[in-house]
């Protein structure tokens, strides 16, 4: 044990847990998707980020420790443009977060569900986390109220998207931006491998909460705006043709088929003060 005399070196033992409000927000924001952006610039105005997109407050303990998934592809312009508007929020909201973009190898069929699984896998075996915030790498939140931490229950951020009239699209959608603690993901199996192409995945795993006993809670739609960054279709990730039977069949399916069953291969790690890129290989359907 530790004595009770801090050091010089170590006054953490002197910080009182950040406020549950945290004092800078600033509430709705102006949110530009023309401008030309380097990493350079971002980087220069997040000068607190640590190797690998890691931060904490220095002026009080974080309530969370959170890691920020978000799963990839082909998409470095919007990156962009998540990284210069989200970093300088999370901060604005005193967490202690990492951020890790999941990268699919290869021009295989996108499996957005094992992508997020795999952050899940590879952000544990860095830092304690207990919060896991999955996100879309185009969606940008409009509020920074909206803070990007867990709930007693599985939370939903991004409802009300500017693509879906700033509505939700239904009632039970829990796509884009949402956030379970390790205990909610653990109860749930985590997400499931088999969600080749567009659609279905996170109707998966609303359904994975709610026979597991949860339910799932949202800010309100002022506070839960998101814009959503233009884009074409992506390739290799077409609708998949078996996401409704899939869906129909999650509750037979999920104690086989998810975190448990996870394999896949990390191809290359790169460590950036702007985020930690992990490409990885999730094989094929
Ligand atoms: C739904 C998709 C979701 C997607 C939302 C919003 C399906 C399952 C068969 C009905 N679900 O229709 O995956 O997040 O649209 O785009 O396709």
């Amino acid at each position: 044990k530790h004595s009770a005399l801090s050091s010089p070196v170590d006054n953490s033992s002197k910080l009182d847990m950040c406020p549950d409000q945290p004092p800078d927000l600033e509430g709705p924001m102006v949110i530009e998707v023309s401008q030309t952006l380097s990493l350079d610039i971002i980087r220069a105005k997040n000068p607190e980020l640590l190797e690998g997109g890691r931060y904490k407050p220095k002026s009080c303990i974080s309530l969370q420790k959170v890691a920020i998934i978000i799963p990839f592809r082909h998409r470095d312009e919007h990156l962009k443009f998540w990284l210069y508007y989200v970093h300088p929020v999370l901060q604005r909201q005193q967490l202690d977060y990492g951020l890790y973009i999941i990268n699919q190898d290869g021009e295989g069929t996108f499996n957005r569900a094992k992508l997020l699984n795999i952050g899940y896998a590879e952000a544990v075996k860095e830092y304690e986390y207990e919060c896991f915030v999955f996100s879309d790498v185009d969606l940008i939140p409009m509020d920074d109220r909206n803070i990007y931490k867990c709930s007693s229950q599985p939370r939903h951020l991004s409802v009300a998207v500017d693509k879906f009239g700033f509505r939700l699209p239904y009632a039970q959608i829990f796509g884009g931006v949402s956030a379970l603690t390790k205990e909610q993901y653990l109860k749930i199996n985590g997400f499931s491998n088999n969600y080749w192409g567009w659609g279905g995945e996170d109707d998966d795993v609303y359904n994975r909460l709610i026979s597991k006993g949860m339910s799932v809670v949202r800010p309100n739609s002022e506070v839960g705006k998101f814009r959503m960054i233009r884009h074409k279709r992506d390739e290799n990730n077409e609708p998949n043709p078996q996401r409704f039977d899939r869906i129909a069949h999650t509750k037979e399916t999920m104690d086989k088929d998810g975190v448990n069953s996870l394999v896949y291969q990390v191809v290359r790690v790169e460590k950036d003060k702007l985020y930690t890129k992990i490409t990885v290989d999730v094989g094929k359907p």
